[in-house]
């Protein structure tokens, strides 16, 4: 899974990256056009459990890549945020958007000519990746129209046309690709046009570092009315306070968490935050030689699940053994004590896997 931090200068971005991927990226490198990737794992105590229960040789965990810098959003006066094509060009590649939003005070930062203003912030740039879209539309569709008045139009170009209409429509009414409802044929269509405004998206609202510890921190009302709107989780945190927890030891991080009145790590919020707006979520196979998490979609079917794992188990298909979680947890042991217990099943191609199951695959190619 790809994530990609976006924002405007000087909002954390940089911060936030060293906080998820605890980097030591240096801050307040303006003009800088570095792109900043790690890759991290995926923080998961069901996975933790697995490893402690079953002393594998080998443990791979599910991963996620972090990406921040390489295209800039310029914040010109009086003028509409400015995105510059490398922009595009950075943020096609990733699967989910990180936009983070300023809603600190700090007089040494400087501000944007409308002050600390979290929504109209948030906003501005959502209504900008949606413009993006529909210009790349307009010009397909000029394209397309010219082929289909010569008679020269393929029927999938005649499909692609009809998708493109519709989401012209909707951008037109300044709502995002992301909120138009498409078959799979019609997805596929267009695919490769990888639009921004129908990625998933994470809003981040940097805090001041006095309410770091605060569930609900003041001032962010109005993003959080706009969120809901737009079918977007938000995430309250600072940056600058979280980038100091990713240097620390497991130890220290948990009495300083403590000490400043914080539940969880954003980190952690943040990336669970992503599986969800992706759809996303893990199964593991367990065993004494390696415990591994993998990624699926929501929804996925056993024989989809083992296809992840190698094509040949998804073609020499049997059966899936399958372990719940909870039975999986409460026998407090690896695969065979869990399998001892009685609560393994034996499942079909077209099983819908539960995110946390345990899975076996039975087969012969
Ligand atoms: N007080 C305060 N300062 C912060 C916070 N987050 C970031 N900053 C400061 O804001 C400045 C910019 O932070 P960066 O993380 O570099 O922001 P950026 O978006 O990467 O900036 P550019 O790469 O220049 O666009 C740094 O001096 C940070 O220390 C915060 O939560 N509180
Ligand atoms: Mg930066």
């Amino acid at each position: 899974m790809k994530v990609g931090i976006i924002g405007l200068p000087q909002t954390g971005k940089t911060s936030l990256y060293n906080a998820l991927t605890r980097s030591q990226v240096e801050l307040n490198r303006f003009g800088s056009t570095e792109v900043n990737v790690a890759v991290i794992p995926v923080p998961d105590p069901r996975f933790d459990h697995a490893v402690a229960v079953c002393s594998p040789k080998k443990i791979t965990p599910a991963v996620l890549e972090v990406t921040e810098g390489g295209g800039r959003i310029e914040r010109e006066e009086r003028k509409a945020d400015k995105f510059g094509a490398d922009f595009f060009v950075a943020v096609r590649n990733v699967e989910t958007l990180v936009l983070t939003v300023r809603a600190f005070d700090d007089p040494k930062i400087p501000l944007p000519d409308y002050g600390i203003n979290p929504r109209l912030e948030a906003e501005k740039i959502l209504e900008e990746l949606l413009l993006a879209d529909l210009t790349v539309i307009e010009s397909r569709l000029e394209r397309l129209d010219k082929a289909r008045l010569q008679k020269r139009q393929s029927p999938g170009e005649a499909a692609e046309q009809q998708v493109l209409e519709k989401l012209k429509k909707s951008l037109e009414n300044l709502e995002p690709v992301r909120f138009v409802e498409l078959s799979e044929d019609e997805k596929r269509s267009i695919r490769s046009y990888a639009f921004v405004s129908g990625k998933p998206l994470i809003i981040v609202a940097n805090v001041h570092e006095d309410l770091a510890g605060e569930e609900n921190p003041a001032g962010l009302e109005a993003l959080e009315v706009y969120a809901k709107e737009q079918g977007v989780p938000l995430i309250a945190m600072c940056a600058k306070v979280e980038m100091e927890i990713a240097q620390m030891e497991p130890e220290e991080e948990r009495e300083f968490l403590e000490a400043m009145g914080i539940k969880e790590a954003a980190r952690d919020r943040l990336i669970r935050a992503a599986y969800a707006a992706l759809g996303q979520m893990s199964f593991f196979t367990v065993g004494e030689d390696e415990v591994r998490a993998w990624t699926i979609a929501v929804g996925t079917i056993a024989v989809g699940a083992a296809e992840k794992i190698h094509s040949d188990l998804a073609r020499g298909f049997i059966r899936a053994e399958v372990i719940s979680w909870n039975d999986f947890y409460a026998a407090q042991g690896c695969w065979d004590a869990a399998k001892a217990t009685g609560k393994m099943r034996l499942e079909g191609k077209e099983y819908v896997v539960h995110d946390g199951d345990i899975l076996h695959v039975r087969f012969k190619v």
